[in-house]
């Protein structure tokens, strides 16, 4: 992985605003560590928490002795569940802005300003990372990448707002995003639905170039039958979703809220 350390250019963060990045994290041993250490010397300071989904392997500690805080589930709950209980964790502790990043290092931390800025400047309530926007090294197999372009004109259609990439994991949510994904979050290959769930409360998603890496080790949850799978089930869900119509924004937190005993 090349060390972003050495840019020569080094983009601003934001200060205004407090900043979380989540990072969700199954069996990630040998890139978390590099993923973490890589943010932190672009952004020192940076507040990283790796949620670490009942992993096998030294994910956990590899993440803590790179510097993050780091959650341990109890057992694997899937993607959904990993990136939710880090929104769980950005709403209880009162951040402004919450960063997805994966623990692969698919996702370059020199791209997070991009992400951050527009949601900090109040332009944007979910900012979603493009590989699509801007010139860059990634190349999916055709397959994935077919499968890629039928869920952005799925949910382009449905939202009535052209997006590119709705499947990227390399995403910042504003206060109201939080709130929402912190109450309900779909389960697996969660991103094109949770956008469509915003835009139905009337938020505004903005898509921002970002730079993105093939996985660098481990094992991609994306098989070519489970991406056949997958895009008949997403499809489904985002249809259902769109289905049921505007709601007002606002109202998602219902249930009391239990604090995390140690927010920093
Ligand atoms: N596979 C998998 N990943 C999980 C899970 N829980 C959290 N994650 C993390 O979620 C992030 C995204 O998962 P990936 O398998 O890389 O999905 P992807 O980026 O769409 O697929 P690739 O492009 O093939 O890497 C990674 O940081 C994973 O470690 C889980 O239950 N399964
Ligand atoms: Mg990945």
């Amino acid at each position: 992985m090349k060390n972003m350390a050495e840019n020569s250019h080094k983009p601003n963060m934001p200060t205004t605003s407090r900043v979380v990045v989540i990072v969700p994290a199954y069996n990630e041993e040998g890139t978390v560590g590099r993923v973490v250490a890589e943010t932190r010397a672009v952004f020192p300071g940076l507040e990283i928490l790796v949620v670490d989904d009942g992993s096998m392997d030294g994910t956990a500690a590899e993440a803590r002795s790179a510097g993050a805080r780091v959650v341990e589930l109890p057992f694997n709950l899937g993607i959904g569940g990993a990136v939710q209980t880090g929104y769980r964790y950005a709403l209880e502790c009162g951040y402004d802005v919450a960063v997805q990043l994966d623990a692969d290092g698919q996702h370059d931390p020199a791209d997070l300003p991009r992400l951050v800025g527009p949601v900090a400047a109040g332009e944007a309530d979910l900012t979603v990372g493009s590989r699509f926007l801007a010139p860059n090294g990634y190349r999916a197999p055709v397959s994935r990448r077919a499968g890629m372009l039928l869920l952005s004109l799925a949910v382009s259609f449905l939202t009535g707002h052209r997006l590119y990439d709705t499947t990227s994991g390399y995403r910042a949510a504003g206060p109201r995003v939080i709130q929402m994904f912190a109450a309900h979050y779909p389960t697996d290959y969660p991103e094109p639905e949770s956008i469509v769930a915003v835009r139905r409360r009337g938020l505004k998603v903005v898509e921002v170039p970002v730079g993105m890496r093939s996985r660098q080790a481990g094992f991609s949850s994306i098989t070519p039958w489970r991406s056949v799978y997958y895009i008949v089930k997403v499809l489904l869900a985002v249809f259902v979703s769109a289905l049921r119509g505007r709601e007002e924004p606002g109202n998602d937190w219902q249930r009391p809220r239990i604090p995390f005993d140690s927010c920093r």
